[in-house]
């Protein structure tokens, strides 16, 4: 699926881009290989990609699977390994399946930049530039004890088993709730990046264990998913959840008082990064094996401050 989501009105593209490619005639051929079409997360992450890649004289496409897995992924990077292009930022969606047709992507002379997500040997990549997903787990713990000061069963929702960030954002949130000692953990379930998986898991949690006091959902979707299953078991408010993310329903349920805190990546920068590893590599540059970005902690009390409205992603 070739994704067209980068409107001039919307501030972050090339003036007058309507379609996927962005950029000047002549110059480097980009490809950005998405984990899922249609994730606020990674149209942020293109529609900034897209503006550096114009900035550097640079064409850029963006293609993405219709679901976060790898079987569908694989075939989008064949396709593009087929096409030649100078550089392909990807964010691979599980850590054993992609690496080997990286390594093929790799051994046509393609330079690879992965974004976000990893594989297990990453060592085909110019850069890898991702959040710091555990040190994110472990905010997201503190923001949980913070809402329920007097402890209690702490739920994870997370997306499946594979992925290199969404897995980091668990290990270092139950890391913490085991050593915090007052959080004892009701599980951690996979929505498969599913809302409508993920609200089910959340409902039949909350009648299994009636004391959950809070939800973390590692990512957009199962924050999604979560809130409307919290909603449906008519515990808004009183189960506290925090999302990883920032997307347009996520904001509305915090603004709505189901979710309480989001933790916002930067997709923006991680997207413009990857295209300047990209260009360097192709440059003969240097490149920076391992940029972290950070990420910003959205509350409905602090969602009308800049740094806040600065790190929603785009809808
Ligand atoms: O959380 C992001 C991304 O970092 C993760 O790797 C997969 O899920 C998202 O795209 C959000 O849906």
């Amino acid at each position: 699926l070739t994704v067209t989501a980068c409107g001039a009105a919307e501030g972050n593209a090339p003036a007058g881009a309507t379609g996927s490619a962005a950029g000047g005639g002549g110059g480097k051929k980009l490809t950005f290989i998405q984990g899922v079409a249609g994730d606020n997360f990674y149209i942020s992450m293109q529609c900034a990609a897209e503006a550096e890649a114009k900035a550097k004289g640079a064409t850029l496409d963006t293609q993405g699977p219709q679901k976060f897995d790898p079987t569908l992924q694989t075939p989008i990077l064949t396709s593009a390994i087929a096409a030649k292009p100078d550089a392909i930022l990807i964010a691979p969606t599980d850590v054993t399946a992609m690496q080997q047709p990286l390594q093929q992507a790799a051994a046509a002379g393609i330079k690879i930049v992965l974004v976000d997500t990893t594989v297990s040997d990453p060592s085909m990549a110019v850069s890898q530039i991702s959040s710091d997903n555990e040190g994110g787990g472990k905010a997201a713990f503190d923001a949980i004890k913070q809402l329920a000061p007097n402890g209690g069963k702490v739920l994870v929702i997370d997306n499946q088993p594979g992925i290199s960030t969404t897995e980091a954002r668990t290990k270092g949130f139950t890391e913490a709730a085991t050593a915090d000692g007052k959080y004892p953990s009701a599980g951690v379930q996979y929505s498969k990046n599913d809302p409508a998986t993920a609200a089910q898991l959340v409902t039949a949690a909350l009648a299994k264990d009636p004391d959950i006091v809070g939800i973390f959902a590692t990512n957009l979707f199962s924050a999604e998913g979560a809130a409307t299953g919290v909603r449906q078991a008519g515990k808004d408010g009183t189960v506290k959840i925090v999302g990883f993310d920032a997307g347009p329903d996520q904001v509305k349920a915090l603004e709505d008082g189901t979710v309480q805190a989001l933790i916002a990546q930067q997709p923006g920068t991680i997207g413009k990064d990857g295209v300047d590893q990209a260009v360097a590599a192709l440059d003969g540059q240097p490149t920076e094996a391992k940029i972290q970005t950070g990420f910003t902690i959205v509350t409905k009390d602090n969602l009308s401050s800049a740094e806040s409205q600065a790190a929603l992603y785009k809808a």
